[in-house]
């Protein structure tokens, strides 16, 4: 199996959940936020992933100076377990004050609570010690689209990502497209919208973009070539691989669990793109099966990154020769092949 030594891992609390699903309770008792950390190292994985309120929860009840004392308590014990944080991010869907979107509310209070919140966010990130602020923008968007207009929401995001970027000089804003869900239509729906708003803020060179697997199925794209797109501008900041069964509610499945040949092309363009050489982790935004037993409770992170591994093995061991040869041919029959067969094994 490829040395991990070429990239570095990371999940989210979030991502070891209860179970619960709209149509049914959690099927496992919650754990706690230190029994989270205790198995990050374990499973090999290198850093972890925060919303604001995993790293203080209860923010919007602290004052900003609980908050940063919070933080700083926060960082002395990741240093202390060799953890680092590679992102912060507000958590901007579950207060009431973004019932009607954040930054693109139609209240000019609710604008300001979510611009605020965010730059709370950067300030825990800076003592957390990372420069990431991932943006996914999940209530940016309408139930009904003439609640709204998407050029002046447009506008208000691009003005809630300039206050950012004034508040902090070193913060890189990665927006995370997700096309629906919550939302009936998102805004930002795909990495082409994100890269394109990031051309309107004040410093487009701070403002890049994170993708997910299960979002870029969900707007009928190829993770692998939204991968590759995003590369080309040197913009992909942050990645959450996972999996999805075509277009219904974000699965958040285990990477691989649907479609092993799409997963084998991110890892391929990942590869070459050299992803994870500028200090880039591979995050798996996955959740385990409501079925999933308490004793199985970690094994949709552990075989994500198993999967990620083996299908670096079969990049690497890939006959890229053959496949240049075979396409010169136009021979793409043969190659399909080869893949299928490189894929299934000897
Ligand atoms: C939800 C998003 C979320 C972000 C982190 O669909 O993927 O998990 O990545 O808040
Ligand atoms: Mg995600």
């Amino acid at each position: 199996m490829a040395k991990a030594h070429s990239y570095k891992f990371c999940f989210g609390p979030w991502n070891i959940s209860e179970g619960s699903d709209p149509y049914g309770p959690t099927t496992r008792p919650a754990q706690t936020f230190d029994w989270k950390l205790a198995q990050l190292k374990k499973l090999g994985f290198d850093a972890m992933m925060f919303h604001d309120d995993d790293a203080v929860p209860d923010i919007d009840s602290k004052s900003t100076a609980q908050i940063l004392k919070q933080a700083k308590e926060l960082k002395k014990r990741l240093d202390g377990e060799g953890i680092a944080a590679e992102m912060t991010a507000p958590r901007l869907w579950f207060a009431p004050q973004t019932v009607d979107g954040a930054y693109t509310s139609n209240d000019p209070k609710h604008r300001q609570y979510a611009i605020d919140r965010s730059l709370r966010c950067i300030d825990i990130g800076n003592i957390l010690g990372t420069d990431l602020l991932v943006l996914w923008l999940a209530r940016e968007g309408t139930y009904l689209r003439e609640a709204k207009n998407a050029k002046r929401s447009t506008e208000l995001l691009v003005q809630a990502f300039d206050k950012m970027l004034a508040h902090d000089k070193k913060v890189r804003l990665s927006i995370e497209p997700k096309p629906n869900e919550p939302m009936d239509h998102a805004y930002i729906p795909t990495i082409g919208h994100a890269l394109a708003v990031a051309q309107l803020t004040h410093d487009p060179k701070r403002v890049g973009a994170l993708i997910e697997s299960a979002h870029c199925i969900l707007a009928g794209l190829d993770p692998a070539d939204e991968i590759d797109f995003c590369m080309t501008f040197g913009k992909l900041w942050s990645l959450h691989l996972n999996d999805q069964n075509g277009l219904k509610y974000d699965q958040d499945k285990p990477f691989g669990s649907t479609n092993l040949r799409s997963a084998f092309n991110q890892v391929r363009v990942l590869e070459r793109n050299k992803y994870g050489s500028r200090g880039e982790y591979v995050c798996f935004d996955v959740h385990p099966f409501r079925t999933t037993k308490v004793e199985h409770w970690l094994a949709h992170l552990d075989n994500s990154r198993r999967t990620f591994l083996k299908l670096v093995e079969k990049s690497r061991s890939f006959d890229e020769a053959k496949s240049k040869q075979l396409i010169a041919d136009r021979d793409y029959q043969a190659l399909d092949q080869m893949v299928i067969e490189h894929l299934l094994g000897k």
